[in-house]
């Protein structure tokens, strides 16, 4: 390998995550100490794929998710947002649940649950893998719409829900049965809730789409009361609303599925405006899910 060959990995270097980062470091100094040939020997280990994360790393993308109630049986599909190569696929749960996505136990990775109407009932597990769950208990109310997030910002997400009824949250910080820990009025009955962590706290906040205005109010504090960022008009009425780190900037924004045309629309800013980035993905009768891991 000649020095061209360094500079043509360069580059690579500087894309390298925070861990892959610590990582590259400690191996500099072993090249440091045992010379050229070794320095050599690692530039060519850094060609290994950037793909290449154990599970429990945090990805460096979103993962766009879908539950298909409609399958035979029930099916979940999920891809690399901006990467259509690489899709996941297994069956769980049954036709009537609602899908959620979060880090049940805390390990960097989201997994899948859902919240069952017919019994209010939540079914959590903690692998993206066909099989039963990991955890269940009940909560909340059939007509409930269901929510997870890290409300106090330990690292592991927890259920709530969005009851339409009265517009109010019932929060809780343990998945296990109980009373809520937060009950928050917020938003309006017709609204479709959304969580995110909008200002990069570590805590994720509440939101809405307004499917009658296509426009989001979104809150940082668990509290009751308004919209704490001034709404914005994206996407359209029908569209499935959800929420992520599209942009890696460290803050959630809006997305939309749109169930017409099979494409999801991202807005990387909390402002009137059309999509920064779409994809296609899915069929019109999924339910959209955002979340965070890797296979
Ligand atoms: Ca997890
Ligand atoms: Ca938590
Ligand atoms: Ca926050
Ligand atoms: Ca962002």
């Amino acid at each position: 390998m000649t020095d061209n060959g360094w500079f043509q990995y360069a580059p690579l270097i500087v894309l390298i995550d925070r861990q892959k980062a610590g990582r590259f470091g400690r191996h500099s100094c072993l090249a440091a100490a045992v010379g050229l040939f070794a320095l050599l020997a690692l530039l060519g280990a850094t060609q290994a794929p950037a793909e290449e994360e154990t599970e429990g790393q945090k990805a460096s993308k979103e993962v766009l998710g879908l539950f298909r109630p409609g399958a035979a049986p029930p099916t979940w599909f999920f891809r690399r947002l901006g990467k259509g190569e690489k899709t996941l696929e297994f069956s769980f749960a049954t036709a009537e649940d609602k899908p959620v996505l979060g880090d049940w136990d805390n390990d960097g990775a989201d997994t899948v649950g859902v919240f069952r109407p017919s019994n209010a009932t939540w079914y959590l597990k903690n692998e993206n893998s066909a099989g039963g769950h990991d955890i269940s208990f009940a909560y909340a109310f059939s007509t409930d719409v269901p929510v997870v997030g890290d409300w106090d910002g330990d690292g592991d997400d927890t259920v709530g829900v969005f009851r339409p009824s009265n517009a109010t949250w019932y929060l809780k910080n343990a998945n296990q049965a109980g009373p809520q820990d937060i009950r928050m009025v917020f938003g309006l009955t017709g609204d479709r809730p959304v969580v995110g962590d909008w200002n990069g706290d570590g805590k994720d906040g509440v939101g809405v789409f307004r499917p009658s205005n296509a426009r989001w109010y979104l809150r940082n504090s668990l509290t009751s009361g308004g919209n704490e960022i001034p709404s914005f008009a994206f996407a359209n009425p029908g569209d499935r609303p959800v929420t992520g780190d599209w942009d890696e900037d460290g803050l959630d924004t809006a997305g939309v599925f749109r169930p017409g045309n099979a494409t999801w629309y991202f807005r990387n800013s909390f402002t009137s405006g059309p999509a920064d980035e779409t994809q296609v993905f899915g069929s019109s009768d999924d339910l959209p899910i955002v979340g965070r891991f890797t296979w």
